[in-house]
C-alpha cells in the first residue's frame, strides 16, 4: 500500500501531541481521523486550522464524537475508519490532577487502551491495524536507575502512572499473546507553545507574558528542584510515527537526555525579559525576586505539592537513535524562548483586543 493511501485514527486529537501529530501525518499524505469529546464549549483549538468543511469532497482530516470510557463507541469508529495506524494518545494526563480523580484516571488511562486493544481484536484487525500506546517517563517514578532506560524497573508514583502501567503492559500482552503490531513509546516531557496551561512549563510561560502585560503579579508553584527531561513535542510526533513504521513492534524510550530543574526553566523564562531572579527564603517561604527592583514574582503554594512526587527523570534515549534512527532536534533554551514568545504574542493580542472592546 502506498503512503498516500495509509489511514491514521488518533485518540486525544484535540491534545497537544494529537495536533502536532495530525500535521505531521497530512504533511505525509495519511487521511487522519480523530476521535473528540462532547464538551459544552468548543475544545478543537489546537486542530482548526486543520478542519476541513465535511460537506467538500473527501476531507483528508476528519474528527468523530468519542470517548475511551465508551467501549462501543471505539468499536463502531474503529469498524468505520479501518485504519492501518492506531495512535493512542488520549488521556487524562494530568499527574496531580490523577490524585484528585483516581478513578476516571484508571477508566481513561488503563480501561480506554484495553478497550481500543479489544476493538482491534474484536474487529478482527489484528493483522492490519499497527497500534502505539502513549507511554510514559512517569512510569519510572521513585527512580531505581539513572539515566531511564527500555529496561529500568518501573515504580509508578501516582493512580495516572499506576494506569499508564496497566496500559504498557497490556500492550505488551496483545502483542505477545494475539501477534499484534502494538508498541510504547515512554516518552520523557515533552513541551510546546501549545502545552496545557496546567503542565509547570507553560504555566511559567503564560506568567512571564501576563506579568510583562501587567495582566498577573506572581507566580504560584510548587516544587522548584524537580527534575525533567524536556523536549519539544514536534519533535516526539516524529518519534512515533517512527515507531509504527518499524517492522517489527518494540518499545522505545524517546528523550533528550539532558535534565532540568523547574527553578532552571523558572529562571530562563524570565531571562527572556531580562529579568534576573534571585531566590531568596527556604521550604514554604520561598520566593523567586526580580533583582533589578525587589519585587516578588514567584511564590510557593502548598496546594500544589503533590502527595508522592516524582523528584527526577533522565531518559535514554540510545536505542532510539540506534533502531529509529531519532533524536530529538529542539534545544531545552529554544523550546522555552519558542513557548515564551509564543505566550507575549498572545497576551499582546489579547490586550489589544481588550482595549480595543474597552473602546469602542
Ligand atoms: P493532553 O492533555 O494535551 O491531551 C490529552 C487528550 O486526550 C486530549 O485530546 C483530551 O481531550 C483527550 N482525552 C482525555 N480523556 C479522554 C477520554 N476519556 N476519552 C477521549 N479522549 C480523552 O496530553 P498530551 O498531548 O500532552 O499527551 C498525549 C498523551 O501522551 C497522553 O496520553 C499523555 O498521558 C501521554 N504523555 C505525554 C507526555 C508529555 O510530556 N506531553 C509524556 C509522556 C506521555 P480534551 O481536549 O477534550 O481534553
Ligand atoms: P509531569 O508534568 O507531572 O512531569 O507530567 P508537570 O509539568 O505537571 O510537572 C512537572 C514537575 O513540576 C513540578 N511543579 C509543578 N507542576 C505543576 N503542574 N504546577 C506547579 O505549580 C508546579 N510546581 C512544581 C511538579 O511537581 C513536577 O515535579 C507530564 C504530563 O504530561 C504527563 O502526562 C506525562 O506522562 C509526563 O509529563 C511525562
Amino acid at each position: 500500500m502506498s503512503l498516500a493511501e495509509k489511514v491514521a485514527f488518533i485518540t486525544g486529537v484535540t491534545g497537544q501531541d494529537g495536533a502536532y501529530l495530525s500535521e505531521l501525518l497530512l504533511s505525509k499524505g495519511y487521511r487522519v481521523h480523530g476521535i473528540k469529546r462532547r464538551s459544552s464549549s468548543f475544545n478543537t483549538e489546537r486542530v482548526d486550522h486543520l478542519y476541513e468543511d465535511p460537506h467538500n469532497n473527501d476531507p483528508r482530516f476528519r474528527m468523530h464524537y468519542g470517548d475511551l470510557t465508551d467501549a462501543t463507541n471505539l468499536i463502531r469508529l474503529v469498524q468505520e475508519v479501518q485504519p492501518d495506524e492506531i495512535y493512542n494518545l488520549a488521556a487524562q494526563s494530568h499527574v496531580a490532577v490523577s490524585f484528585e480523580t483516581p478513578e476516571y484516571t484508571a477508566n481513561s488511562d488503563a480501561m480506554g487502551t484495553l478497550r481500543l486493544l479489544e476493538a482491534i481484536r474484536i474487529l478482527g484487525l489484528e493483522a492490519k491495524a499497527r497500534f502505539y500506546q502513549a507511554s510514559t517517563s512517569e512510569l519510572y517514578g521513585k527512580v531505581q536507575e539513572v539515566p531511564q532506560r527500555e529496561t529500568t524497573p518501573f515504580y509508578p508514583r501516582s493512580p495516572y502512572a499506576a494506569a499508564k502501567l496497566y496500559a504498557f503492559w497490556i500492550t505488551v500482552n496483545y502483542r505477545e499473546a494475539y501477534g499484534m503490531h502494538a508498541s510504547n513509546g515512554i516518552l520523557f516531557n515533552h513541551e510546546s507553545p501549545i502545552r496545557g496551561e496546567t503542565f509547570v512549563t507553560r504555566k511559567i510561560t503564560r506568567a512571564v507574558a501576563a506579568i510583562e502585560a501587567g495582566a498577573q503579579d506572581c507566580l504560584y508553584l510548587a516544587n522548584l528542584d524537580a527534575k525533567r527531561d524536556w523536549g519539544h513535542a514536534r519533535d516526539y510526533v516524529e518519534g512515533m510515527w517512527r515507531i509504527l513504521q518499524q517492522e517489527t513492534p518494540d518499545d522505545y524510550v524517546l528523550a533528550t537526555g539532558e535534565m532540568h530543574s523547574v527553578r532552571e526553566f523558572v529562571e530562563l523564562a524570565f531571562a527572556e525579559l531580562d529579568c534576573p531572579i534571585e531566590w531568596k527564603g527556604e521550604g514554604v517561604d520561598e520566593v523567586g525576586i526580580d533583582t533589578r527592583n525587589g519585587r516578588v514574582l514567584i511564590r510557593i503554594d502548598p496546594r500544589y505539592f503533590r502527595p508522592t512526587e516524582v523528584e527526577e527523570l533522565l531518559g535514554d534515549p540510545s536505542k532510539a537513535k540506534r533502531v529509529l534512527g531519532w533524536e530529538h532536534k529542539t534545544p531545552f533554551k529554544e523550546l522555552v524562548s519558542e513557548m515564551v514568545a509564543s505566550d507575549m504574542r498572545s497576551f499582546r493580542g489579547s490586550n489589544l483586543l481588550l482595549r480595543r472592546a474597552v473602546a469602542e
